[in-house]
């Protein structure tokens, strides 16, 4: 029988700690930019707060592997630097047009549209500067892995196809299949390559990261799957962005497709599924198995 996942694992403590190290190193990250204006509008986004679950699974993925994850910090930190970017660029009036983001305005209010568009092709590019220029001591070959990923996810495989679907989608009937590609593409991606591309740092056996991809997978499509449920029953206090959001661009959703049981239903098969495919790593897994609890358990 298999060796069940430790359960003195303490989550709480992990998270913050977690946490802690990715903000300290997204701060360390920025600079010297200039003009200071672009320098402001980067910090500003970055450093505004966020769950940081993206650059948390990238560090747990490579701890997963057996190396010491310090080296996967500016992997995890091009990582929450292209989905801030992604943020911003969503948040502008030509895409979802929203005010606030992670509890305050959005970067184009303070800082007008040119300048949000510009502080985000910043942290693009960045981002793949960290990984190939910022990430001594890894393998040349791991970082060219990182950076085939995640130019896949950020592109129009990933990221910008989903979210050109995503607009060209509001306002119509949209079938289940559609709403999966939208969010496995807008969404599941960027998960999917945050624990992938922490394993490449790891230098992870195929098996493993197989095992990952089923993972990854799965909680990519949970998450937004979460998201739309938190959409209709979070206040936009909770969120910290608007609430409410999807119902006021007449998009399609999970809850709207599927109602909130059958939502949950759903988010909650596709977790088990993913612990499942990581369970023969035992308690090594274990920080990825509580992440995987958290994404559908969060209030936020
Ligand atoms: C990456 C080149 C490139 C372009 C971006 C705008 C765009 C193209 C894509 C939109 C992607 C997007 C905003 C998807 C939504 C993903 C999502 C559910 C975000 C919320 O993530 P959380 O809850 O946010 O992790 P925090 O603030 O906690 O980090």
């Amino acid at each position: 029988m298999a060796e069940p996942v430790s359960s003195s694992f303490d989550f709480t403590a992990y998270l913050a700690k977690a946490r802690k190290r990715v903000e300290v190193a997204l701060d360390a990250a920025l600079g010297p930019e200039k003009p200071n204006q672009l320098r402001e509008a980067m910090r500003y986004s970055l450093l505004a707060g966020g769950k940081r679950l993206r650059p948390i699974l990238c560090l747990a993925a490579c701890e997963l592997t057996g190396e010491n994850s310090d080296h996967a910090i500016s992997t995890a930190v091009a990582i929450e630097m292209i989905h801030t970017m992604s943020l911003i660029h969503d948040d502008l009036p030509a895409m979802d047009n929203d005010d606030l983001r992670r509890g305050r305005p959005t970067n184009h209010k303070v800082y007008g549209d040119a300048l949000a568009i510009l502080a985000g092709d910043a942290l693009l590019t960045r981002a793949f500067e960290m990984v190939a220029l910022r990430s001594p001591n890894v393998p040349v070959d791991r970082l060219l892995k990182v950076v085939g990923e995640l130019s896949l996810v950020a592109g129009a495989p990933g990221l910008v196809g989903g979210q050109v679907e995503d607009l060209h989608c509001e306002g119509k009937e949209v079938d289940l299949d559609t709403l999966e590609f939208i969010h496995t593409h807008k969404t599941g991606a960027l998960l999917k390559a945050s624990v992938v591309c922490g394993a490449f740092i790891g230098g992870a056996k195929e098996e493993l990261i197989s095992a990952l991809r089923i993972y990854a997978k799965g909680i990519g499509l949970a998450f937004q799957i979460v998201d739309d449920i938190l959409d209709v029953t979070a206040s936009s206090e909770v969120l910290g962005k608007t609430a409410g959001k999807d119902l006021i661009a007449d998009k399609t959703t999970y809850p709207k497709l599927l109602g909130l049981d059958e939502s949950r239903k759903r988010a909650r098969e596709l977790i088990g599924n993913s612990k499942k495919a990581i369970e023969p790593w035992k308690n090594k897994a274990a920080p990825l198995i509580a992440l995987a609890d958290y994404i559908i358990d969060r209030d936020r």
